[in-house]
């Protein structure tokens, strides 16, 4: 299974095309666009999500809500497009009516700079287009429906906040997948500590009138997550390293953990493993879960824990110095219209993205042509690793 995305953040539409679903699987359209607005939701967002109304269109791949098996190609559109629709005109001449919004004076952290050096743009809205967030909106569509495919095997996802700037908000860390979506859903923060909104509100708010911006660390747990995916037989093939890399390619992220991560690193051997057990009619277990639900780059069968260090946002109402690319001339940088945070959105793109790497490592396992014959491999799976 893999996956492509277009779309400029204010152009037309976003794309997503997913290929390598089996066929057979069962959709709910209503899931997906639930996942949507919920990426835009989230206390600390700008002005631009009162525009969008996010929503899916299904072009391929899907009739009668189910699956052909063929590549499925998705549409968001951008309904903030209709004030850009001559500035981001995807053909029609260049002139200097529709070049206004130019951005010359590249904002320190964001790709700007570098992508415009790399491109060689001289109107640095043709790097931020592309590498704005709003991209990620496609990616939590496709999300949703790897969500919907793990779902239907049994293993349920979830991301969460955990800590916003410097206040965390995860006293509890339980592992249950229900327990903490019914947490989340009661706060504009999905954090499971009810006690710290109030805090964190605030927070946002004087960070907002400050003009400047948080990031914050968000977590992900699956479980029931079958034993032996990934491998340790190459670098390439450990399945904890290709969620590292899919985490690391959303916007902003600077740090990935599995499990307790860099604790570990601090920690002796023998608060780290997690102890082996066995129960009849159950198999091998562990009695913790240290290391995130990963032994030599396999899943072992315990709760898959994956956190997130993410960035505060790089473009600030109160700007930081830069230089403009044209007159080199030392400037303040760039003011966009922007988040304050963009913590909360993060989870669910992080969710997203864990999804869609445990869909691909499922597909690759197991017979992905047909979704009955992959419930049925995965099922006579299950049961050889009880009997192991
Ligand atoms: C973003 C800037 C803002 C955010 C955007 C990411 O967009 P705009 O410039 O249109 O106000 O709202 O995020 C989204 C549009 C979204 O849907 O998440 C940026 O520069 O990265």
């Amino acid at each position: 299974m893999n996956y492509l995305t277009a779309g400029e953040s204010h152009g037309p539409q976003l794309t997503g095309i997913i290929e390598g679903l089996p066929a057979g699987l069962l959709l709910d359209i209503d899931a997906i666009n639930d996942q949507l607005a919920a990426r835009q939701g989230g206390y600390g967002r700008g002005s631009r999500q009162k525009i969008e109304h996010d929503q899916v269109t299904i072009v391929g791949g899907i009739r009668h809500k189910k699956t052909l098996g063929s590549p499925i190609a998705l549409v968001v559109n951008n309904r903030d497009h209709a004030h850009w629709g001559k500035i981001m005109d995807p053909v029609a001449d260049e002139t200097a009516e529709n070049s206004l919004r130019t951005v010359e004076r590249p904002r320190p952290g964001h790709a700007d700079l570098v992508g415009g050096m790399k491109y060689n743009h001289r109107d640095l809205r043709n790097v931020l287009e592309r590498s704005s967030a709003r991209e990620t909106a496609m990616r939590v569509a496709i999300g949703a429906i790897c969500e919907q495919f793990l779902q239907q095997l049994g293993i349920d996802i979830v991301g969460y906040v955990q800590q916003i700037g410097p206040v965390a908000a995860d006293d509890q860390s339980p592992l249950n997948v229900g327990q903490i979506k019914a947490l989340i859903s009661q706060n504009d923060l999905r954090v499971v500590q009810a006690d710290k909104v109030d805090e964190i509100h605030t927070l946002i708010d004087k960070t907002k009138k400050d003009g400047d911006t948080l990031g914050g660390i968000v977590r992900v747990v699956a479980t029931n997550v079958p034993a032996g995916l990934g491998s340790y037989i190459s670098w390439d093939t450990k399945l904890d390293s290709k969620i590292a890399a899919a985490v690391m390619g959303v916007n902003a992220m600077k740090g990935v953990e599995i499990g307790d991560g860099f604790k570990a690193a601090t920690s002796f051997g023998s608060q780290v493993m997690d102890e082996i057990d066995w129960h009849e009619g159950e198999g091998f277990t562990r009695e913790s879960d240290h290391l995130g639900g990963f032994e030599g780059g396999m899943t072992n069968g315990m709760p898959v824990i994956v956190k997130a260090a993410m960035k505060p946002i790089p473009t600030l109402y109160k700007p930081l110095q830069s230089v403009d690319v044209e007159t080199k001339e030392v400037k303040k940088a760039s003011v966009e219209r922007s988040d304050t945070t963009a913590i909360v959105p993060a989870s669910i793109v992080i969710e997203s993205v864990v999804a869609i790497e445990l869909a691909k490592a499922i597909t690759d396992t197991f017979d992905g042509s047909n979704m009955a014959r992959l419930q049925a491999q995965l099922k006579a799976y299950r049961e050889e690793l009880k009997n192991y």
